[in-house]
């Protein structure tokens, strides 16, 4: 006979937080959230790789490319890049995050001597930059000739067919610094010479890179970024259970330092085989991840297996028909509580902490404090990163409003049927997932720093100053449905009639 669970399943808007008593001394700016991304024996050594903050990016390409994995970094979370792509350009999109340097661009608007004023003007509308390099080549790295600003040039008086090698500030007038200028040394340089720019050459004059004078201000204002023990950037990749031969090397090869097994539903013998590959090509200096699981057994399951953090979550992401479509799945809120007991009672019974990431499904920023609450240790998100100027989707106009394109991984658009697929010779083929719009937010950087706030407040609301202690003091309660309607704006009349969820 079937098994019945006792009680429904659960979203994240059926509770809410019972504040606790703060103290004075718990202050927004006081929190932590760094937490553990990869197993590792709590209490007797350091986990190999924290983040500090508690969010990544999920595995989709509408949201997470090499832009992404640098943005977020910066941030202190991580990208992992989508792997429904070509081995080739997986690991390139890997190795161009390891290769990014803070506040050194390698320029995207060049010019060659016989460009025309006309091509200048379109190239700056075109890319939105002004300062453009003038090479021999006309290419990033070719030979530096000079350089183009709209101090240059005058539109009203000068002819557009005029050529840059007439107007452009020659190279005997540029002020340079040779590569491995340190990023304090060239903005001291920038700062002595009152430059807005600096071009990096190097011994053969190649243009290698500009710095800008208000990236070194940027560099200085993010103390959370996430870095490697050579000052790299993290990144993180997507992987499947099929060509892991193949493609685990090639993102090992490219820099990637974690790893995660993109799958719908991972409690299954395919992510086995797959960690067991890993650990016997590379023991344990690969990190992998697994999932997607909403129960005990599955968490057991892959952390038994060698999984290095698990995912939970299946159905609830905001582009996922997977519940309408094959019936299977389990409220968020409910996986995500059950898996984390799950972990502490392993953690007991081995002393491994198994880190635990709620996937999908967060639609305001308080659901990432209930998902903490709830004992998750990082939360992934689609939807909320898409938004941003960073996703690599198309930024379009709807009806007069920008939106942003967001498609599931599980959608025609997509078509990664791997990720769905369930062995065999022949990959499934119906749709889990939709093509949709989400409205266009603006930068990463000024949104998370809004939603991270957020975060801490209510963590100081319920007396706490870093995640665990979040967890061990946080008080929940399911809500009626009636409360949920008392929780929003009501019996007033809204002068912005735009529903809540749809403004963040
Ligand atoms: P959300 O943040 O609610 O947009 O959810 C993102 C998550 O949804 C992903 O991390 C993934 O687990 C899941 N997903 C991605 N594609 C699909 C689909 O097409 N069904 N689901």
């Amino acid at each position: 006979m079937a098994f019945y669970y006792e009680e429904p399943s659960r979203t994240f808007n059926e509770y809410l937080l019972v504040p606790g008593h703060t103290p004075a001394s718990c202050i927004p700016a006081k929190v932590d959230l760094k937490t553990p991304l990869v197993r590792y024996r709590k209490g007797q050594e350091e986990c190999p790789i924290s983040l500090n903050i508690p969010m990544v990016s999920a595995i989709m390409a509408a949201v997470s490319d090499d832009h992404m994995a640098v943005a977020l970094a910066t941030e202190g979370g991580i990208s992992f890049i989508y792997g429904n792509q070509t081995i080739e350009s997986e690991a390139a999109m890997v190795a161009r995050v390891k290769a990014y340097k803070a506040g050194f661009v390698v320029s995207d608007t060049n010019l060659s001597p016989d460009t025309t004023l006309e091509e200048v003007v379109a190239l700056k509308e075109q890319t939105g930059h002004s300062t453009m390099p003038v090479t021999d080549n006309g290419q990033a790295g070719g030979k530096l000739l000079g350089i183009v600003t709209e101090r240059d040039y005058r539109l009203s008086r000068m002819s557009l067919d005029t050529k840059v090698s007439e107007f452009m500030t020659p190279r005997e007038n540029l002020v340079v610094a040779t590569e491995g200028t340190s990023l304090k040394e060239a903005n001291d340089i920038i700062w002595d010479h009152k430059l807005n720019s600096l071009p990096i050459v190097d011994a053969n004059d190649n243009l290698c890179y500009l710095v800008f004078r208000q990236d070194y201000d940027t560099h200085k204002e993010n103390p959370l970024e996430l870095l490697d023990n050579e000052k790299r950037y993290l990144v993180g990749a997507g992987i499947n259970s099929r060509d892991y031969a193949e493609r685990v090397p090639a993102l090992v090869e490219a820099g990637a330092d974690v790893l995660c097994i993109d799958s719908s539903e991972g409690y299954s013998d395919w992510q086995k085989m797959t960690i067991e590959w890993v650990r016997e090509h590379y023991g344990n200096d690969v990190k992998i991840g697994a999932g997607n699981v909403v129960d005990r057994e599955g968490f057991r399951f892959l952390a038994e297996a060698g999984a290095d953090f698990i995912k939970v979550g299946i159905g609830g992401g905001s582009i996922c028909i997977t519940r309408e479509t094959k019936g299977i799945g389990r409220g968020q809120a409910t996986a995500t509580i059950e898996v984390a007991k799950a972990r502490d009672e392993y953690f007991e019974e081995t002393g491994i902490y198994v880190p635990i990431c709620s996937d999908g499904g967060i639609v305001y920023d308080h659901h990432i404090s209930l998902a903490l609450a709830m004992g998750a240790d990082f939360v992934m998100l689609g939807r909320y990163f898409a938004r941003f100027d960073e996703s690599p989707s198309a930024k379009v106009m709807v009806n007069g409003t920008y939106m942003k394109e967001y498609w599931g991984e599980g959608s025609a658009r997509a078509r990664n049927w791997g990720r769905y697929d369930l062995g065999g010779k022949k990959s499934l083929s119906f749709e889990e997932g939709v093509d949709s719009y989400v409205p266009y937010a603006g930068s990463l950087k000024d949104n998370i720093a809004v939603t991270l706030l957020k975060i801490k407040s209510t963590m100081c609301n319920c007396g706490a100053l870093t995640i665990p202690e979040f967890r061990d003091k946080a008080k929940l309660t399911t809500v009626s449905s009636t409360s949920i309607v008392e929780g929003g704006a009501h019996d007033v009349l809204l002068k912005d009639k735009t529903p809540y969820a749809s403004r963040v």
